[in-house]
């Protein structure tokens, strides 16, 4: 198999020129505002190549090729392709800002990646969407035909909650209290179903063809369940198993994360009208062709594009009271979603 580090996109992605990325965070920082802090100097690309990093080995030894072989290629084939692993190095951050040490978010971080990944595979089905190009290669159904992506899937969604709830997943010197795992279990189940994930597909299906007649906050829901519910699940999952236990600190990061999960979809609707399939590794113009409900369409380009600006503006705002240090990562991470820093990377 071959090494996510050593994959042509990512390694563009990542390993592109050293922008000088705390400059650019200053300058999203609107100016007069006393209460956003000065970013301190960070190594945003040294950090996420070392994080992306451990999440690939641990994902690549999640899911051995064990019998019945093919299904497991088919839960490899998707799970080890080039994606930025955004949710699980949220998980990570939120841990070490909680004051946790990486190993014990691995676990967490690997359970969202594998859920991310199920969605985008049941996403692509012909049922579902019907796309032919995820992750810069053909998707799961294309390659292993429609039986075994269902398949893959759905194991990689119970395999999610088994690495979760094993004592067995934390290093033994880490074993996390119960009562954390049991918080993270509670969570990310109520992410995916018919309150998280599930409902937000649901929405958007119902929507489809409705395009220009949807109202915005119905948008705005289908975003919020179908894209940032995991993305405020991998963070309240890291700053919970990372021992985070006051309140008011998780419910600032979950705040945070709904921030920058709405952004991520909004994001993904502009590039999906901008950027070429070459560009993004999965179909572009298919919103378009498939009459969705989109934030482009809706509010045209120009707006879009303020809007995310004041979503990542709301997410930092959120971090505030964090030790701007330690909250270096998550601020770092909002901009690198604002700008679709994964693409300017892969351009200069
Ligand atoms: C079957 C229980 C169950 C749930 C699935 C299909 C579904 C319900 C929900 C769809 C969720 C979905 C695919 C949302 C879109 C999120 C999004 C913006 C994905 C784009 O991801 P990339 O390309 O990610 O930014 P990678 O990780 O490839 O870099």
């Amino acid at each position: 198999m071959t090494s996510w580090l050593s994959s042509s996109p990512p390694l563009a992605l990542l390993s592109a020129p050293r922008r000088k990325l705390s400059s650019t965070v200053a300058a999203a920082i609107p100016q007069g505002k006393e209460t956003v802090k000065t970013m301190p100097e960070f190594d945003f690309k040294g950090y996420m190549l070392s994080k992306a990093a451990a999440v690939n080995r641990a994902l690549d030894l999640a899911v051995p090729l064990d019998e019945p072989r093919r299904i497991h290629e088919a839960m490899r084939y998707s799970l080890l392709a080039c994606g930025k692993r955004v949710h699980p190095i949220l998980c990570i951050a939120a841990c070490e800002l909680a004051g946790g040490p990486q190993a014990l978010a691995i676990p967490p971080a690997v359970a969202v990646e594998m859920i991310h990944t199920m969605s985008l595979i049941h996403d692509d089905l012909p049922c579902m969407d019907n796309d032919d190009l995820r992750r810069w290669q053909p998707s799961c159904h294309r390659a292993f035909g429609e039986p075994l992506a269902v398949l893959a899937g759905a194991a990689l969604l119970s395999l999610a909650f088994r690495i979760l709830s094993d004592p067995k997943s934390y290093p033994s010197d880490l074993s996390p209290p119960p009562s954390r795992v049991l918080r993270c279990i509670s969570e990310l189940a109520r992410c995916v179903g018919s309150e998280g994930l599930v409902a937000g597909q649901v929405a958007d299906m119902e929507s489809t063809g409705l395009s220009e007649s949807v109202p915005i906050d119905r948008v705005e829901y289908i975003h919020i369940h179908k894209t940032a519910a995991l993305l405020e699940a991998s963070v309240v999952l890291g700053a919970i198993i990372g021992g985070g236990s006051d309140p008011q600190s998780i419910e600032r990061l979950r705040r945070y994360a709904r921030c920058i999960g709405l952004l991520y979809q909004v994001v993904d609707d502009i590039l999906d009208v901008t950027k070429s399939s070459q560009e993004l590794g999965k179909t572009a113009g298919k919103d378009l062709v498939s009459d969705k409900s989109t934030y482009p369409k809706l509010i045209g380009l120009e707006k879009s594009r303020e809007f995310v600006e004041e979503l990542n503006h709301e997410a930092k705002q959120h971090l505030e009271e964090f030790d701007p240090e330690k909250a270096a990562p998550l601020l770092h991470l909002a901009n690198y979603i604002t700008e679709a820093g994964w693409i300017n990377n892969n351009n200069n």
